[in-house]
């Protein structure tokens, strides 16, 4: 890995959210593509502490602080991730669900299909399928993009699911699924429309749904 790559994984490991975003923009400026930035050093060093806590090397607080941090990093990558496309792809309306606060993979997927040209309404995280219901009924929307990190919210997908169905507005809707814990069996199994395992093929996914709508 080039040096300012390996800076910024340690970086992030250390919750440093002040060097993250600097070795970021050094990183682009030695010409390095933003994506391979965010995959290599950015998401892997999440994957790191992911396996770190696992160990019980790192608690809580230190996986709060290497987020944070790689939160200032993205808000440098932002941009560079992100082409312009002027045309409306169609509406997205995201969140994570009910009981679960992990938003990096989220705000992720987000900020791609924003850049891919589709117009988003982030409702943040914890979202009760009771708030994606009441935004699918008051403004529409062609996707709901459904985010989960833990195996315990993982159901609140298909509650949401089922909450659309239950509103009549299942079928105005196409649902997207995604999160670490989440497969494509599971999205078949709950009724979704589609899985992606990561945030580029989430652009790819929701065009392909769109587009046969
Ligand atoms: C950072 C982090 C936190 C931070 C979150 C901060 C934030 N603002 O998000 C904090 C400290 C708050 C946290 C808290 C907890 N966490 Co936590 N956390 C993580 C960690 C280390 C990284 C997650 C992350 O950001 N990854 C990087 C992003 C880019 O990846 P991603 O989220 O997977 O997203 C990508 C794809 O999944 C996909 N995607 C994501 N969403 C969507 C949506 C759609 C529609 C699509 C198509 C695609 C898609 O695209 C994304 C980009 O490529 C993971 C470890 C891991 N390996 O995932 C643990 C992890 C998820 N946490 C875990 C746990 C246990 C917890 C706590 C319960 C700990 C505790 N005892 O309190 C709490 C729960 C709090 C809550 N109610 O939500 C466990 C979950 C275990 C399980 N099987 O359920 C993990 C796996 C750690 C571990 N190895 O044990 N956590």
């Amino acid at each position: 890995m080039e040096q300012v790559m390996q800076e910024i994984f340690t970086s992030i490991l250390n919750g440093d959210n002040k060097a993250v975003p600097l070795k970021v923009q050094a990183a682009l400026d030695a010409g390095i593509e933003a994506s391979k930035i965010l995959n290599e050093s950015m998401i892997a060093a999440m994957a790191e502490v992911g396996r770190l806590f696992e160990e019980g090397e790192y608690y809580v607080p230190e996986m709060l602080i290497s987020a944070r941090s790689m939160q200032a990093g993205l808000v440098v990558l932002k941009p560079h991730l992100m082409q312009a496309n002027i045309k409306s792809a169609g509406s997205v309306v995201a969140g994570t669900v009910k009981g679960d606060l992990h938003d990096i993979g989220k705000n992720l997927v987000c900020m791609m299909l924003e850049g891919a040209g589709f117009e988003i309404h982030d409702l943040g995280t914890d979202v009760s399928p009771e708030k994606f219901v009441a935004f699918v009924q008051e403004q529409g929307a062609d996707i709901v993009a459904l985010s989960a990190l833990l195996t315990t919210t993982m159901p609140n997908m298909k509650v949401t699911i089922e909450a659309l169905r239950a509103a009549g507005l299942r079928e105005r809707v196409k649902v997207i699924i995604g999160g670490a814990p989440v497969t494509e069996g599971y999205a078949q199994q709950i009724g979704a429309d589609g899985y992606s395992p990561d945030a580029s093929r989430a652009v790819s996914l929701a065009k392909s749904l769109v587009s046969a709508a």
